[in-house]
């Protein structure tokens, strides 16, 4: 279900729990199995986080990098993924694990599917802040049709049920600067993945 602008009226508090996030535990260009760094940046806040290793991808409850704990889970960032959550239906999602994507002019996210979590019956809520990009979503098999949606400043959208093994990517940022975040975007992706 796609939420046109649901998280713009919390813009400023999602944005400054972002800054101090990454000064926690930095964004970082991952390294995955097949020997690629990621164009694109991440890190994590909440009980675990997504990790990409040479020896393939899991959750942690430790930021690889410094041995830390994850930063703690924002309290708006709960209060945002559960009431979009239920508004798509989904009634008490509590996400412990909070990956958070920095994408700049040549970053791109290749088809993939989400399936490092233990229950695919939880949602996926994402914010998509900054500049737009066109996201692509295929069916349950990497060779399927994509449809593509442009996700904007504020749009949220919840991933469930039949969609939530749906391969997915994001293309290269086209288009204008954001007025506060410049060439970036910065994407959040709530999960309950323990
Ligand atoms: C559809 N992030 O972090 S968010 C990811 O914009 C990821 O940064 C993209 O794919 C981004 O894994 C897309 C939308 C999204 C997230 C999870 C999904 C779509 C999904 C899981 C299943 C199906
Ligand atoms: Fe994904």
């Amino acid at each position: 279900m796609l939420l046109r602008g649901f998280a713009l009226s919390m813009e400023a508090a999602l944005l400054h729990a972002v800054d101090e996030m990454c000064d926690q535990a930095p964004m970082r260009n991952m390294v995955t199995p097949g020997g690629h760094r990621m164009s694109v940046g991440m890190t994590n806040c909440g009980d675990l986080g997504w990790i990409s290793t040479p020896h393939g991808y899991r959750y942690a409850s430790k930021d690889p990098e410094s041995g830390n704990p994850w930063p703690a889970m924002p309290e708006c960032f709960l209060q945002l993924a559960a009431s979009a959550a239920q508004a798509a239906g989904f009634d008490g999602f509590r996400p412990d694990a909070c990956l958070i994507n920095c994408y700049e002019p040549g970053s791109r996210l290749t088809l993939h599917q989400d399936k490092n979590e233990r229950d695919f019956a939880q949602p996926i809520v994402s914010v998509s802040l900054g500049m737009s990009a066109v996201f692509q979503f295929g069916g349950l098999k990497r060779s399927a049709p994509c449809g593509k949606l442009l996700l904007e400043h504020g749009d949220v959208v919840v991933w469930g049920r039949e969609d939530r093994l749906r391969f997915h990517g994001v293309l290269p940022l086209k288009g204008e600067p954001h007025p506060r975040l410049g060439e970036r975007r910065i994407n959040l992706t709530f999960r309950k993945a323990g």
